[in-house]
């Protein structure tokens, strides 16, 4: 962490207007709240954009305007005569009164303060004169400066250009795509940082690495929260009066129905507590259609997506809401792989009516007279549930991890659509799932002690996976 007496860091995004520097100080302040519009002009005064990590700014990003009359600004420089370092200070001084080099000014505030220079252009658009004029007054600043290519659209025909003329100007030059960057592509930007000046070296490295614990931090946090809405959600069980003569059938699609928006709700409260972990307040993505996290948590697709097998589809059938009107029929199947259990007189009954085949077809429950007192639903005894659960979180956070926050679309920030998968756990190793088997034993048996051994087991090999997709993001 940064110690106190150290000054922080910070550096303003500065460039032509429209070309994404808004875009690029969200992205590298995790901070989806800084304006980024189409309409050129958008950012008309300058504002900083603190990193805080536990508390502590680390780095400070300016966002800025864009140059207004940069000709006008070029001229005055070159024909400047007095000390270089009252320069800017000088400039700004005699300019501030006139509305036309208003957005100059604002500009160069913060370099005549000290900040470093981040000059951002799209690399999408060919070089012209006036780009030249820009990056010869952020020269004659004497800032250490690095150039950011933001490439708007796919077009790379001019990068060479910009390339060959930014060597002319800056100290460090970098690729660098606001919309898409992921954490390592912020990374490497931070590192080239340290090569624009040596006096920034220590500052920056202790930058990243205040960065990378705080990453570290979020992954294991996210992590406690899958573990946690998974125990949740498979030690839940509710149950309910059923006296003889009352409509048992309603009564078990009234129970259904709460455990499944139980589970439904667990699942999205544990999502959003993540996107807020990783910072992400506007995340309102369309996903793509075919992804699995579109889908209800219940629907068959999502189970077969996620590899569910044969033998529980009727598991499935059982918990998916469309079920509930099929009838007792696939209700009573759903009863014998623990989504129901009927306690109290009738639990010796239906214990041997599911025994065999005969189970699957629920008609020997069907007609079946049961003094019953009680209806219960859960625990859940099929383990598929808790793969479902984990696989949509593990996509749900390779959503959150991949977006950048400059994004102001709401387009899915994977360019693979992940609903091709067959989700993660299905390929895990065979130790990683006998992970998954002892925690859910351990909650069937209602073993506090055991679970808590087990549930830490789980936290760690999800945080795991977590830093495997952070990585690939
Ligand atoms: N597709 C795409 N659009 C981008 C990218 N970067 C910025 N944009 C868009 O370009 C427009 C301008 O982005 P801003 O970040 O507001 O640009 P700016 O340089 O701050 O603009 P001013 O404040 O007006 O000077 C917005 O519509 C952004 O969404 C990018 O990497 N890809
Ligand atoms: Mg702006």
């Amino acid at each position: 962490m940064m110690p106190n007496n150290v000054p922080v860091p910070e550096f303003a995004i500065v460039g032509h207007p429209n070309e994404g520097k808004s875009s690029v100080v969200s992205t590298l302040s995790e901070d989806d709240s800084v304006r980024v519009s189409p309409v050129p002009g958008e950012t008309t005064e300058c504002r900083i954009f603190p990193v805080l990590i536990d508390g502590r700014e680390v780095i400070r990003f300016i966002d800025t305007p864009g140059f207004q009359n940069p000709r006008k600004t070029l001229a005055w420089m070159r024909a400047y005569q007095g000390d270089d370092r009252e320069m800017l200070a000088e400039f700004i001084r005699i300019h501030s009164k006139d509305p036309a080099m208003h957005d100059d000014c604002a500009l160069l505030a913060p370099l005549s303060s000290g900040a470093g220079i981040i000059f951002v252009v799209d690399g999408s658009r060919p070089l012209r004169n006036m780009d030249r004029a820009e990056m010869e007054i952020l020269r004659l600043t004497g800032r250490p400066r690095m150039a950011i290519i933001n490439c708007k659209d796919e077009n790379s025909s001019f990068l060479a250009d910009w390339q060959n003329e930014f060597r002319k100007h800056f100290n460090s030059i970098r690729l660098f795509n606001s919309n898409r960057a992921t954490y390592s592509q912020r990374i490497a930007l931070l590192n080239s940082l340290k090569a624009i000046d040596q006096d920034l070296e220590g500052v920056i490295e202790t930058v990243i690495q205040a960065f990378s614990a705080d990453w570290e931090n979020r992954r294991r946090q996210s992590a406690t929260l899958i573990t946690a809405m998974l125990a949740e959600s498979l030690r839940y069980r509710a149950s309910a009066d059923c006296p003889p003569g009352k409509d048992e059938t309603q009564l078990k699609a009234q129970l259904h129905r709460e455990y499944t928006q139980f589970v439904t709700k667990l699942e999205r409260t544990a999502h959003q507590q993540i996107r807020r972990l990783f910072k992400h307040n506007l995340f309102k993505v369309q996903l793509p259609e075919q992804s699995i996290l579109q889908e209800d948590l219940f629907a068959a697709k999502t189970w077969q997506f996620l590899g569910l097998r044969d033998e529980d589809l009727i598991w499935a059938a059982a918990m998916s809401g469309a079920a509930v009107g099929v009838g007792l029929d696939v209700m009573t199947a759903g009863i014998s792989f623990g989504v129901f259990a009927a306690i109290g007189g009738v639990i010796g009954a239906a214990g041997a009516a599911f025994k065999g085949k005969e189970l699957l077809s629920g008609s020997r429950l069907l007609g079946m007279k049961l003094d019953k007192q009680q209806l219960q639903v859960g625990p859940v005894t099929n383990i598929q549930l808790l793969y479902i659960l984990l696989d949509r979180a593990l996509l749900y956070c390779r959503q959150i991890i991949s977006r950048a926050h400059g994004r102001r679309d709401s387009t899915s920030a994977l360019l693979v659509d992940e609903g091709e998968k067959q989700g993660y756990a299905s390929s895990w190793t065979t130790e990683e799932r006998k992970i998954c088997d002892r925690f859910f034993r351990a909650l069937q048996k209602e073993d506090a002690p055991a679970q808590e051994l087990v549930e830490k087991e789980l936290t760690e090999l999800i945080r795991e996976k977590l830093r495997k997709i952070a990585e690939h993001a």
